[in-house]
């Protein structure tokens, strides 16, 4: 526990020196991503089913300037409750720790906040990418899948986004992007998009010996492991598409960008869908969660220099 910004928490740090599967977690969609109650419902609901499949969460966020990793029930009642916290990925992440102030993790900043403790399995809903009201608006979750050596496992990403111009982007830089029993890549509410991965894989087994070959090869980047949301909770494509004009249209006249631009986007099409985006959102995380889980099983796991 001696690294001045990051704070393991007892059971995350257990679990590693024990060498036991962890599965990260981040908490921007605790923030920013969902609506209260049900965002604490979500994150309690993540835990239970990364326990239920044999691998321990690592819910990560700041609090009071501190990067925690590993989250008491308290803390997650306390920090989902807060309407103040901030949306951190790499660049915010100093401002929140001089400030001490309270922050969710963004995918990129999660990936690096797990990656720094030796968590490589992580689940998400979906990741950020290029938007579509402005091509320059680039996640920068796209750039971490890059440079930092995790498995994110998501629903493909949202969308809201250009997904053709976010495959594009990942494919310049390197990343795996693979199909959990699927060759197209999902679309989060829907599980099409007619668009393909770079691979397709049927186990978590075998989306861990995938892990192992490309990083045996020395490669950097993080793979990106697509599953799709089941087929009771997901909404095709054409019920989705003009929500989302309608929703991105709004955000183009009301001039909201950067940061801003994927809260304001979900929480739109939530009201959109009189609350049906919100339950797909959910199933789709649940879904994640498990898969992580199951992988996570598979991945050796090494307490860092700094934690011992
Ligand atoms: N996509 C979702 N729900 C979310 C997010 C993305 O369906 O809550 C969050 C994730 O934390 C993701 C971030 O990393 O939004 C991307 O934000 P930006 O586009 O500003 O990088
Ligand atoms: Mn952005």
């Amino acid at each position: 526990m001696r690294h001045p910004h990051i704070q393991l928490s007892p059971e995350i740090s257990r679990a590693l020196d024990i060498g036991a599967p962890i599965v990260a977690l981040e908490s921007t969609v605790i923030t920013h991503g969902l609506p209260q109650p049900q965002n604490l419902q979500l994150a309690r609901d993540m835990e239970k089913q990364v326990r239920d499949h044999g691998a321990t969460p690592a819910t990560i966020a700041l609090l009071d300037g501190k990067i925690r990793i590993g989250l008491s029930d308290q803390e997650l009642v306390q920090f989902s409750e807060s309407d103040s916290t901030l949306k951190v990925s790499h660049r915010d992440f100093a401002a929140a720790i001089v400030k001490k102030a309270n922050g969710g993790t963004t995918v990129a900043g999660t990936m690096f906040a797990a990656n720094m403790a030796g968590i490589k399995v992580f689940a998400t809903g979906g990741i950020g990418g290029v938007h579509k009201e402005s091509p320059f608006d680039i996640s920068t979750d796209l750039r971490s899948l890059a440079e930092i050596p995790t498995i994110v496992v998501c629903a493909g990403a949202k969308a809201i986004l250009d997904l053709p111009a976010t495959l594009e982007v990942l494919e310049t830089m390197g990343v795996p992007v693979v199909g959990y029993r699927t060759d197209e890549f999902p679309a989060f509410y829907s599980r099409e998009s007619g668009l393909n991965v770079s691979a397709r894989l049927d186990s978590p087994k075998e989306i861990a010996d995938f892990a192992k070959a490309h990083w045996e090869l020395g490669m950097k980047s993080g793979i990106l492991v697509a599953n799709p949301i089941p087929e009771a909770e997901s909404i095709p494509t054409s019920g989705m598409e003009p929500i989302i004009a309608k929703a991105s249209a709004e955000a183009v006249a009301q001039g909201i960008h950067g940061q801003a631009l994927t809260p304001f986007l979900l929480s739109r099409i939530g009201e959109l869908t009189k609350g049906k985006s919100l339950k797909a959102n959910l199933a789709l995380l649940l879904n994640n969660a498990r898969l992580a889980a199951e992988i996570a099983r598979e991945i050796p796991v090494k307490k860092k220099e700094w934690a011992i």
